[in-house]
């Protein structure tokens, strides 16, 4: 890959050794959450990570060149249409200059480990999608994790995935999976999937820790942090949501890229809304936790 084009403040923090925590662009873009939330959701996620010490670096691919933080006056164009870039679209997306390349988790992760940054946060991973022993479906991003030398910080994967199988693709590619300050794998809007995670974590020095005695060079790590209590959705009412969304999408052959977007909207309307501001809540908190761990792996 041609080198991603750093700002001149990811640059210089780099540069100095300082704290900087990449982020995605999907979640913010028309293919992740609806207007005018995902303006929000980048706000807050970019201000909870300065007020943690460290430079957020946004990755995107714009006209064509990969970029890692943006000027807070192009921050407008990655809120809008978007083509999905997954780490396998990237050479595509320079070689076709595509206009905005929005990075998934996977593609924004192989762009933090291409300029060493350490750190990377964001709302949910994709992962084993539900029926993926007919489909194949599983997600590029647990593999980013597992090859780039990145702690990735989410608040689990995307509601509607098979978790216990997501769980287990992280064990068999070698993925540590810590659990911040909580003993069980989240479920994005809940804070228990109910399924234990492999270790348990209390500090960001912890994580640093984990992250300086990886055996594998090329390989990162998970660190799962839960919605804040106050913001979790009812977790009896949500599994209910998603098996009727999933149900309808199986029944109206809603199928592969429509479901994320086709799920998130039921989830909306049965929760009256209230998914959102959760979403927004974990998005931010995570943001917060990596600023920390990136500060801790910096005194490192
Ligand atoms: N989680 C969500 N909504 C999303 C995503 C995650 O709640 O839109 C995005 C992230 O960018 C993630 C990507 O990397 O979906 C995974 O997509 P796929 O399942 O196609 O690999
Ligand atoms: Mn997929």
């Amino acid at each position: 890959m041609i080198a991603p084009q750093c700002s001149d403040e990811v640059k210089r923090a780099l540069a100095t050794g300082s704290p900087v925590v990449a982020m995605e662009s999907t979640i913010y873009s028309n293919l992740g959450l609806p207007a005018p939330a995902n303006a929000e959701a980048l706000d807050r996620c970019i201000a909870a990570v300065r007020n943690g010490g460290a430079v957020p670096a946004v990755t995107a691919i714009l006209d064509g060149v990969v970029r890692v933080g943006l000027d807070p006056n192009e921050n407008d164009r990655i809120l809008g249409g978007a083509r999905k870039a997954a780490e396998r679209d990237i050479p595509v997306a320079v070689a076709q200059q595509w206009d905005f390349g929005a990075t998934t988790v996977s593609a924004s992760v192989s762009i933090a480990a291409a300029v060493g940054i350490a750190v990377f946060a964001t709302g949910g991973l994709g992962g084993v999608h539900r029926g993926a022993e007919l489909t194949g479906d599983v997600s590029a991003d647990l593999d980013a994790l597992a090859t780039h030398r990145v702690v990735s910080v989410s608040a689990g994967a995307k509601a509607f995935l098979d978790l216990p199988r997501t769980l287990e693709y992280l064990e068999t590619a070698g993925v540590p999976v810590l659990g911040w300050q909580h003993d069980w794998f989240p479920a994005f809007y809940t804070r228990s999937s109910g399924l234990p995670v492999a270790h348990r974590v209390e500090t960001a020095a912890e994580v640093a820790r984990v992250h300086a005695n990886r055996t594998r060079v090329d390989s990162g790590l998970l660190v799962t942090v839960p919605i804040p209590e106050a913001d979790e959705l009812d977790p009896v009412k949500l599994d209910q949501v998603l098996d009727e969304a999933l149900g309808e999408c199986a029944r109206s052959g809603v199928v592969g890229a429509a479901v994320t977007p086709f799920v998130l909207a039921r989830i909306a309307a049965a929760t009256n809304g209230q998914s959102i501001p959760a979403n927004l809540a974990l998005a931010e908190n995570n943001a917060g936790v990596a600023a920390e761990i990136a500060v801790a792996i910096a005194a490192g």
